[in-house]
């Protein structure tokens, strides 16, 4: 049985572009088939001050993990390719969240899906929008090109033109 998920990926540290390669690659060994990847966004730093901008994009994956399964597979990801060497603040290199899980929608004590915050973000929203602007949020019950519209965000973001392949290797 295969699954459709949504993820949400981020980087604002060191090589940014490099953390994001690394990733996509990582899940699509550890976590299922990469079928659809966004554009990656530039993006102001949400929720936070005085960190550098972020790196954004959304991918849709073909999973045959069950949610719990897929968030350690993701966890694992971030621990292999996310962390250089230790950071003052453990400011994180790679940042990846479920975003969706088919049209699931539940909360436990690790993982709440769809994931909570998402639709206050513009860095989740404008990816989400291009790669599946009719998929409808099962607990607003709108779409997402509709959740864009409505976003309470007032962040920047702007699409970056680089191709987010997944053509690099982590340790
Ligand atoms: N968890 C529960 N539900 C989920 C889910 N759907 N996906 C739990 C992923 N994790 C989920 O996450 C903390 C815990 O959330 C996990 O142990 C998991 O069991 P974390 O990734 O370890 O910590 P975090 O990411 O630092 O915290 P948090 O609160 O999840 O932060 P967010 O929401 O991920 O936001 N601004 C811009 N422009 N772009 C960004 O990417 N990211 C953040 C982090 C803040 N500002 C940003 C960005
Ligand atoms: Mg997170």
């Amino acid at each position: 049985m295969m699954f459709t998920a949504f993820l949400g990926i981020g980087s604002n540290l060191g090589d940014k572009p490099g953390h994001i390669r690394a990733g996509l690659q990582k899940i699509a060994e550890k976590a299922g088939r990469l079928k659809n990847v966004s554009a990656v966004y530039e993006t102001e730093p949400w929720g936070v001050s005085g960190q550098d901008t972020y790196y954004n994009l959304v991918a849709e994956i073909e999973t045959p993990l069950f949610p719990l399964q897929l968030l350690h597979a993701l966890q694992q990801t971030e621990h292999e390719c996310g962390r250089e060497r230790k950071e003052r603040w453990g400011s994180r290199t790679l940042d990846i969240d479920l975003l969706f899980f088919e049209d699931y929608h539940f909360s436990m004590d690790d993982l709440t899906v769809p994931h909570p915050r998402l639709a206050e973000r513009n860095f989740v929203l404008y990816p989400m929008a291009e790669i599946a602007p009719g998929l409808v949020h099962p607990a607003y019950g709108l779409t997402l090109s509709r959740l864009k519209e409505i976003s309470p965000d007032t962040g920047w973001i702007k699409p970056l033109n680089l191709p987010a392949d997944a053509d690099t290797a982590c340790s």
